[in-house]
């Protein structure tokens, strides 16, 4: 409640949507509202972390879900010293996806998720394979060269979907009035969900994650064998 009124809003405006969210109830015509807080990062000793790097929010609608997205236009996922920049990134089904090779070196790129199975095969500096993903949900990108590389590619059926990178949080506008579930997600604190009622025009809430896991999850390379240590460790 605090929250909210420091947002200027009169407490008989708010309303408690029982889920930690405060739908700010105006008499204005039924029209499309917008989601908007911060969300925090709680680190393991209780300290917040002072960036969103590698936080997705996705709002998605239950009771009327939306039209299936059109394809995006190419995602470009870079390889750049031995990292994928962006780690964390949406595209809608069908969005080809490119990994365009910034380094000197071989890199690789493969998925064994389920439905979203692929690999590039190694490719070179200057080279760019391109894959287009088709079923929503999460894509987990890692290099058969090198076990440190990892991407998270989220495919999703929603218009509402941002990587809060450099933001304070979450604002979600042109939201049409209804219940959504708010799915927030990071490599180190896997999801959490919340409902959300939306009407026309703010909903405020505030959300937080827990880190819980490592920043390099545990995996094998694309064979689902223990990794080989790279013959590459300069000059990339
Ligand atoms: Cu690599």
């Amino acid at each position: 409640m605090v929250r909210a009124l420091a947002h200027g809003l009169s407490a008989s405006a708010l309303i408690w949507a029982c889920t930690g969210v405060l739908t700010w109830s105006a008499a204005a015509p039924l029209s499309a509202g917008s989601v908007q807080g911060p969300v925090q990062i709680r680190e393991k000793d209780g300290r917040f972390r002072s960036s969103l790097r590698d936080c997705i929010a996705l709002l998605e609608p239950l009771e009327a879900p939306a039209a299936p997205p059109a394809p995006m236009k190419p995602l470009a996922i870079r390889t750049v010293g031995k990292q994928f920049i962006p780690r964390v990134s949406f595209a809608t089904p069908g969005t080809e996806v490119t990994f365009p090779n910034l380094d000197h070196i071989l890199h690789n790129v493969f998925s064994v998720t389920q439905g979203n199975r692929f690999d590039t095969g190694q490719y070179r500096p200057g080279d760019a394979p391109r894959v287009r993903v088709t079923n929503p949900g999460l894509v987990k990108l890692y290099c058969n060269v090198h076990h440190q590389m990892n991407a998270f590619l989220w495919v999703v059926t929603t218009p509402f979907a941002q990587v809060l990178d450099g933001k304070k949080g979450i604002q979600f506008d042109q939201v049409p009035p209804g219940t959504y579930r708010l799915r927030l997600w990071h490599p180190e604190s896997g999801e959490k969900t919340w409902i959300v009622k939306v009407g026309s025009g703010i909903t405020q809430g505030a959300w937080d994650l827990d880190v819980s896991l490592p920043a390099l999850e545990p995996h094998k390379n694309k064979f689902g064998r223990d990794y080989a240590p790279p013959q590459d460790d300069r000059n990339y």
